[in-house]
């Protein structure tokens, strides 16, 4: 089965059409499907996912909300599930390869040709995902399989969010505001928003299943990487034994990782991926905090009076500075 990326005459574009839409970020419009805000492509791949995807109970799952540190989480989750394949940093696929190919998107497999590219994956299989919890696969959330997520502060999470898209659009589109971008993610107007359900959904699921879902914030990784590392180990049932603790494999991990590593890298710096994305996007600066160089003070009391109000009971509260 092929998706052209074209809308076409078919069910799927009736549905689409169908929906509440609003103005996107990086795409035309956003659509309203299953309570979250899509691109149409990622609605096609979340339908078809839904409907043919065959979770196996070895899969791991690394989802996120946008820009929360996905390329990170994917780069870390790679290199552990297979660091007895590639002991020595030398011809490691991470070095020849963005994060985001290697952990390819379960929705754009299926939004594409995706029978030659599941059948020819290797076990374990990792695939990343932005699609919140309820509207994955059910045979994903059924199987024994594994799901890793990670957010971040939303405010900086916003600053990114609003970098990025500013640095991918059409030379001829206009560059979005800052106050523009801000009043969209204040009311959850944004790809895969509202941000907070999206949090929230994973959230629940990880106090409910903590052996399905393991939560991360990407703050609490700056803050000790090498527990968490371990953490992730453990979780996907594969820890790190003391040999490999003595002989320096969790540095090795971790340096591989590593933002400094990874933006350096030649593979990264040009050339383009996923959604034709150009890599060299993907590495900006990754501090924690750096949103007090650009929110004013209207723009902090306005989100965390948001954050207050979406996140409050949940137990779910964020580390905004360094
Ligand atoms: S995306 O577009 O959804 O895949 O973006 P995502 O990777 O989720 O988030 C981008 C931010 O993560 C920083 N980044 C990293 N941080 C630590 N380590 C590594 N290896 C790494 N790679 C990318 C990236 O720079 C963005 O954060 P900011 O703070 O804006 O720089």
């Amino acid at each position: 089965m092929a998706f052209t990326g074209e809308l076409q005459e078919n069910e799927e574009e009736k549905l689409i059409i169908s929906l509440p839409r609003e103005k996107g970020w990086a795409v035309p419009y956003v659509y309203l499907f299953q309570d979250f805000w899509y691109p149409s492509h990622a609605i096609q791949g979340v339908i078809n996912s839904q409907k043919y995807f065959q979770a196996k109970d070895g899969d791991v799952i690394v989802a996120s909300f946008p820009k929360s540190g996905t390329t990170w989480l994917k780069a870390l989750t790679f290199a552990i599930v297979n660091r007895q394949h590639f002991s020595s940093h030398k011809n490691h696929p991470l070095l020849a390869s963005n994060p985001h190919q290697l952990v390819p998107f379960l929705h754009h497999i299926f939004f594409g040709d995706f029978h030659d590219q599941i059948s020819n994956m290797a076990e374990p299989r990792l695939f990343g995902t932005h699609v919140p919890f309820p509207s994955l696969p059910k045979s994903i959330q059924e199987s024994n399989c594994k799901v890793i997520y990670i957010c971040r502060n939303p405010f900086d999470t916003f600053i990114y969010f609003w970098y990025f898209f500013n640095k991918i659009k059409p030379e001829t589109s206009p560059e979005l505001t800052m106050e523009e971008g801000f009043e969209r993610y204040c009311k959850g107007l944004i790809e895969f928003g509202p941000w907070w359900n999206h949090m929230l959904c994973y959230w629940k699921e990880s106090i409910d299943r903590p052996n399905k879902v393991l939560f991360l914030k990407y703050e609490d990784l700056k803050d000790d990487i090498s527990f968490h590392v371990k953490r992730v180990a453990e979780f996907l049932g594969c820890p790190f034994t003391q040999d490999e603790e003595i002989s320096g494999v969790i540095e090795s991990v971790i340096n591989l990782s590593s933002f400094e590593k990874m933006k350096d890298l030649e593979v990264n710096k040009s050339g383009t991926t996923v959604l034709n994305i150009e890599k060299k996007y993907f590495f900006r600066k990754a501090e924690v905090g750096d949103w007090v160089n650009y929110f004013s003070l209207p723009m902090r009391e306005t989100l965390s009076k948001i954050i207050e109000d979406k996140l409050s009971g949940s137990g779910l509260s964020f580390k905004t500075c360094p």
